[in-house]
C-alpha cells in the first residue's frame, strides 16, 4: 500500500489547526506547524506533499513563509494553498499572484477543504510525472537523472558483452551551500548552470554522457576509456570550472568555485555484477577528493 501523503498545515491559532486536521486526517497524514519559521524548519527537513497556510500569523506571515519556501530548492515545488478571511479578496489576489496554487477562505467548509487538497495533490503528481517523462534538466540543459540511469544500465550490458571497462566520474561543486548562503539561491542557479556548461563543453565524443545527477552533483560516464586519459579530462574539469572564475568569497577552498571528483572504473560482469557499485565507487571515491581538500579527484 502507498503511503498517505503528508499534508503541513501551518496556523497560529490551535483552534483551526485543530479543524482542519480533523478533516484531513482520515486521508492523509498530517503535520502541523503554529509559526513561519517552525514551517520552514519542518518543510526544510522533509518536504510535505502539500502546504496549507494561514495568510494572518504574528511575526512571519504567509507571504513570507512562501517567499523563504520559494528560496529552498527541495520546498520550491511544493502546492502551497493560502487560508485567508473571509471575502478577503485583497490577500487571495496577492497570495495567488505570490505562487500560492489556491486559497480556501475561512469559516472553512470540510468538503471544500478536502476537495481543494485533493485536486492539487493530483495536479502535482500528475506535473511530476510529465517532467519525469523529459529527459532533459530543465536548469542547467544537461541529460537529467532518468535518463542517466536507463543509459547507464544499457551501457553497462553492453560493455559486459565486450568485455570493455567502463568508467564514471562523480562531481560534486564544492562548499557550494555556502555559495547559496552568501549569494542567494537565485545566484547559485545561475552559477550551477554556467559549471554544468563548462563541464559539458569538455567532452566531445558522442557515445560520452553528461548528465545532472542531483543538486549540485554531474556524473560523466565515459565507455572504453583508459584510466590515464579519464584522470586527464579529470584535471581538465577541475580547470575548466576553477577557470570560469566564478567567485567564491566563502568557501575554505579557493576564491572561486571549485569542483571535486570521484573516479571509478570497472569491467562490468567482471569487477561487479550491477551498475550501482559502479556509482557506489565513484561516489566513495568523490568523498576522499573531498576529505583530501576539495578542487581534487581521486580514483581510489
Ligand atoms: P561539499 O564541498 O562537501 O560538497 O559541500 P556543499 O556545501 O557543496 O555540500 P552540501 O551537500 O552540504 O550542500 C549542497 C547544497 O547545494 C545545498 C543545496 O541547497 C544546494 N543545491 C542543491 N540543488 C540546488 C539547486 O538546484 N539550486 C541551488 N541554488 N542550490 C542547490
Ligand atoms: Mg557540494
Amino acid at each position: 500500500m502507498t503511503q498517505p501523503a503528508r499534508i503541513l498545515i501551518v496556523d497560529d491559532a490551535t483552534d483551526n489547526i485543530e479543524f482542519l486536521a480533523r478533516i484531513l486526517d482520515d486521508a492523509y497524514e498530517v503535520q502541523i506547524a503554529t509559526s513561519g519559521p517552525m514551517a520552514l524548519e519542518l518543510a526544510g527537513r522533509e518536504p510535505p506533499a502539500l502546504i496549507l497556510l494561514d495568510v494572518a500569523m504574528p511575526g512571519m506571515d504567509g507571504y513570507q513563509v512562501l517567499n523563504a519556501l520559494r528560496e529552498l530548492s527541495q520546498c520550491r515545488d511544493i502546492p502551497v494553498i493560502f487560508i485567508t478571511g473571509h471575502g478577503d479578496t485583497e490577500n487571495e489576489t496577492r497570495g495567488l499572484e505570490a505562487g500560492a496554487v489556491d486559497f480556501i477562505s475561512k469559516p472553512v467548509n470540510p468538503a471544500v477543504v478536502r476537495a481543494r487538497v485533493n485536486t492539487h495533490l493530483t495536479l502535482k503528481a500528475k506535473s511530476d510525472q510529465l517532467r519525469s517523462l523529459v529527459s532533459i534538466d530543465s536548469l542547467t540543459g544537461l541529460t537529467n537523472r532518468r535518463r542517466f540511469d536507463e543509459f547507464l544500465a544499457l551501457e553497462w550490458l553492453h560493455c559486459q558483452r565486450y568485455g570493455w571497462p567502463l568508467t564514471l566520474l562523480f562531481i560534486d561543486i564544492d562548499y557550494f551551500k555556502l555559495y547559496n548562503d552568501h549569494y542567494g539561491h537565485l545566484a547559485g542557479d545561475a552559477c550551477l548552470a554556467r559549471v554544468a556548461a563548462a563541464i559539458g563543453g569538455q567532452f566531445g565524443r558522442s557515445h560520452d554522457l553528461v548528465a545532472r545527477y542531483g543538486g549540485e552533483e554531474f556524473v560523466c560516464l565515459l565507455p572504453q576509456c583508459d584510466m590515464a586519459k579519464v584522470r586527464n579530462k579529470g584535471y581538465e574539469l577541475c580547470d575548466a570550472v576553477a577557470g570560469l572564475r566564478i567567485p567564491h568569497e566563502t568557501s575554505p577552498t579557493a576564491p572561486v568555485v571549485t569542483i571535486s571528483i570521484g573516479i571509478a572504473a570497472m569491467i562490468p560482469g567482471q569487477d561487479a555484477n550491477d551498475p550501482e557499485a559502479l556509482v557506489d565507487l565513484a561516489d566513495r571515491n568523490l568523498y576522499i577528493a573531498k576529505s583530501q581538500g576539495r578542487n581534487r579527484l581521486c580514483d581510489g
